[in-house]
């Protein structure tokens, strides 16, 4: 079982890109501790939980010689955040429109695996991992050669963009590796300057407890007041760094069913979300990414960004 056959697997499967990065030690992967100690993950105690093994995959799979990195777009026909300019628009984050991806890269990475195992002459140790496990899935996906580390941290693939949720499959096979990806930012700083929070710090570093995504999704309780007006009208994580991304400009669309927008979030406004009953937000939330903050923490965010929209001329219309 060859390098090229797992990727033409990969394709087959769903997977937009597939590239593999040689389990050594990245220089990149000692950022983290540092991002920790200053505070920048927040209340997201399983980072600092899981930070011995995320510093390195062999951590993880102790005889792992090769990660094996996917791409998967999700990125649909609607417009931009940063396109609406009526308050009163309830901004969901474009990951979160469909099907959970947890459970529909994860599927698809598991069928990768039972492929590989069947394909494979020689038994090996491997695991499959989407975004909650303990592996920094960007560091591996830049050296799978996916895409580089963009200054709004997110991985940018120089053909797809950064609509792309990564998936991992952490191997002990010794396969053929592909060229780590290069920067392509160049002096562009649109990501930073957009952010409404100030979150990017400097190039490449977020401080979470600024960011919308985080306040809006991974943090439980109150938002902080000091918070909440930069918030705006987002009530489900935020993509402003991304749709200011000429890299973003043109960037290809998916049509598979799992992204499309479900008809409870689709353009939806901060009303009709206010007004939904409890039994329509769970069964909305039922398969969707979004059930993370339940039907509670959805109902607090829309509660912040109407206070927001309140606030503004066109929202006391
Ligand atoms: C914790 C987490 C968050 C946190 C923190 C995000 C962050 N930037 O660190 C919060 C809740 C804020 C968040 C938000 C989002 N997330 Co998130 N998140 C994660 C998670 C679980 C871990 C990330 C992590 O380890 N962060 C710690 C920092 C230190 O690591 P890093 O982000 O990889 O940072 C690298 C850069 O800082 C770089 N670096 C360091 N110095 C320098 C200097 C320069 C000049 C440069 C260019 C780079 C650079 O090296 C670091 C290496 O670790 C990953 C999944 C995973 N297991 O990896 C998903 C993941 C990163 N998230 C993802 C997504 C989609 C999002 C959102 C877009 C969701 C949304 N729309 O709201 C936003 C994007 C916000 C943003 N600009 O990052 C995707 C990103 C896909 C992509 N194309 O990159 C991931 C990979 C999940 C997945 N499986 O697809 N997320
Ligand atoms: S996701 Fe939003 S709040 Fe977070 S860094 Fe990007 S623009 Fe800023
Ligand atoms: S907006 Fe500019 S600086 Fe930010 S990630 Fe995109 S290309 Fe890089």
């Amino acid at each position: 079982m060859t390098a090229s056959e797992i990727k033409a697997k990969a394709r087959e499967l769903g997977f937009d890109v597939c590239g593999i990065a040689p389990a050594i030690d990245h220089p990149e992967l000692h950022v983290f501790r540092d991002w920790l100690a200053r505070g920048y993950a927040g209340e997201m105690a399983y980072l600092h939980r899981t930070a011995e093994r995320r510093a390195d995959v062999r951590h993880v799979v102790p005889s792992a010689r090769t990660v094996i990195m996917t791409a998967t777009v999700y990125n649909t026909d609607r417009p931009y955040s940063t396109e609406c300019d009526d308050p009163g628009c309830a901004h969901i984050a474009r990951y979160a429109w469909g099907d959970d991806y947890h459970d529909v890269i994860g599927g698809r990475l598991e069928s990768l695996l039972a492929w590989m195992r069947e394909a494979s002459c020689v038994p090996f140790d491997a695991r499959a991992y989407v975004d909650t496990g303990p592996v920094q899935e960007r560091v591996y996906a830049r050296h799978a050669g996916i895409g580089w580390i963009g200054k709004n941290t997110c991985v940018i693939s120089p053909e797809l963009g950064s609509w792309v949720l990564l998936g991992a499959i952490i191997c002990s096979l010794p396969l053929d590796v592909d060229a780590p990806s290069l920067d392509q930012c160049g002096t562009c700083t649109l990501c930073i300057e957009a952010c409404p929070t100030h979150a990017i710090v400097a190039p490449g570093v977020l401080d979470s407890t600024r960011c919308i995504s985080y306040l809006t999704i991974e943090l439980r309780g109150d938002i902080p007041a000091e918070h909440r007006a930069g918030v705006g009208s987002h009530v489900y994580g935020c993509d402003i760094c991304q749709e200011v991304c000429p890299w973003n400009a043109v960037a290809p669309r998916s049509d598979d069913p799992a992204w499309q927008p479900r008809t409870a979030w689709d353009r939806v406004d901060l009303l009709t979300l206010a007004e939904k009953k409890d039994d329509e937000l769970v069964a909305a939330l039922r398969g969707s990414p979004m059930r993370r903050t339940k039907v509670q923490g959805l109902r607090r965010n829309v509660a912040v960004a109407l206070e927001n929209a309140e606030g503004t001329d066109e929202g006391r219309g």
